[in-house]
């Protein structure tokens, strides 16, 4: 008889998940609308790593290497989304980088929270969450979440978060949509 404890590694100045790994890499292409200009299609914004294989039907988690870099004045970001279910929050490690994590409720209250390495976020529930790396190196972080959270991309393509993360005189600002 064995527990079966999950035991796996990651490479915190990296982000990389020692293997197997489940990698989903994402394009400027594949984020069509989310930016106010479009940017060359093929250009990696980012890459989300997961373990291959379950460890629970209650928690998992998953490490988001998201790059420097922006579209026009607007900083790289992931596209964003709601967890279907509305009772399933999230917490965020950042492990490396700097940046910000976008917050906005279905009544369209918006907040923005610190990420640097160390920083811990909690994403309440009902919450729509879109990490920004405003910084010049690799911004990373490892999210704990419930695998059946499920995750709703129509509601934040369809209507967007009301603020965008532009550099402004070399500082980042939050401006209206
Ligand atoms: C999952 C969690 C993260 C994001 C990742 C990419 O609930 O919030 O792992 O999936 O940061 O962002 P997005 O918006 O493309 O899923
Ligand atoms: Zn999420």
């Amino acid at each position: 008889m064995e527990i079966g404890a999950f035991v796996r590694g990651i490479d915190l100045s990296t982000g990389e998940l020692s293997p197997p790994v489940k990698e989903m890499v994402r394009t400027l292409g594949d984020m069509k609308g989310c930016y106010a200009v479009e940017g060359e299609e093929s250009t990696v914004v980012y890459r989300v790593l997961q373990p291959e294989g379950q460890m629970s039907k209650e928690i998992t988690y998953a490490v988001t290497v998201l790059m420097p870099g922006k579209v026009g004045n607007e900083y790289f970001m992931t596209k964003g989304h709601f967890h279907k279910r509305p009772e399933a929050g999230e917490i965020y490690l950042c492990l490396r980088g700097e940046g910000l994590v976008l917050l906005q409720s279905r009544l369209g209250l918006v907040e923005t929270a610190q990420m640097r390495r160390g920083s811990i976020v909690h994403v309440p529930p009902g919450t729509a969450h879109r990490t920004i790396n405003t910084g010049s190196e690799n911004m990373i972080f490892i999210a704990f979440y419930s695998p059946d959270a499920g995750h709703d991309y129509e509601s934040v393509t369809k209507s967007g978060f009301a603020k965008r993360v532009v550099e402004v005189d070399g500082r980042a600002e939050l401006v209206d949509r």
